[in-house]
């Protein structure tokens, strides 16, 4: 039996694998060691909120598969979508992850994330302990009511656009262009920097 390496001899019942398989296991390694960029918005304004929000940002920072990036300073808002004086203000931040979760698993753990913080869904924009929501899944647009991507409201509300250009100035809303052109046509009314908190960047 003839062989180029005579430490390894030729099993003629072991078929070469084809070049297209190789590629095929080539692409799922790479899809894995191929984290995508996600925008992550927070809020809460119900119980310690900063103390809440720090606990998210920790929290998704012991998600296998998920490692936070950046993390925006904190802003004291007014509640939007709800008639003035009958909710009490938010803080919100928006974090940078790069993960090699998809984004409905990034979904999900955002959902058990609002769970562990005993987040109760009464009503629509109600109050709550903490917000979890996907504003952006590297450039993936879908109409999915499960999980809409970009978030359908993210380019008409301050509270996410001016922590996310603070985090990426050069950041885009895929399908609305810059971030920064967007805040200046909104303007900043409603949300004030709270320069006297910050959230920890996990270590
Ligand atoms: N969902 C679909 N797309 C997404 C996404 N990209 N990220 C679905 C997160 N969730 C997404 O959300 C309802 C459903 O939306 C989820 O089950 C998910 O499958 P929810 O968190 O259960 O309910 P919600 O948050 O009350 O409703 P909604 O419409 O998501 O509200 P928003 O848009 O999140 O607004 N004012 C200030 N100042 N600061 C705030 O943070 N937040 C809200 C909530 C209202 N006003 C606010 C703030
Ligand atoms: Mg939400």
């Amino acid at each position: 039996m003839s062989s180029l390496n005579p430490e390894y001899p030729v099993d003629p019942t072991v078929q070469p694998v084809p070049a297209s398989v190789v590629a095929q296991v080539d692409a799922a390694d790479s899809t894995l060691s191929n984290p995508r960029t996600a925008v992550i918005a927070l809020g809460s304004n119900m119980g310690n909120r900063l103390e809440t929000l720090q606990g998210a940002v920790d929290a998704l920072e012991d998600t296998p598969g998920v490692r936070v990036k950046a993390v925006s300073p904190v802003y004291e808002t007014e509640p939007w979508g709800v008639a003035p004086g009958t909710q009490a203000n938010y803080l919100n931040a928006v974090v940078l992850v790069r993960t090699t979760l998809p984004p409905e698993s990034l979904l999900e753990r955002g959902h058990a994330i609002e769970e562990a913080f005993l987040r109760v869904r009464a009503e629509r924009w109600g109050p709550r302990t903490i917000d979890v929501d996907i504003v952006a899944y590297q450039d993936v647009v879908s109409d999915d009511p499960l999980l809409t991507l970009p978030h359908p409201r993210a380019h008409e509300r301050a509270f996410v656009l001016v922590p996310w250009y603070d985090v990426d100035p050069a950041a885009e809303l895929p399908g609305r262009g810059p971030v920064a052109g967007l805040l200046a046509a909104l303007g900043r009314e409603g949300v004030w920097l709270r320069a006297d908190v910050e959230l920890r960047l996990p270590e």
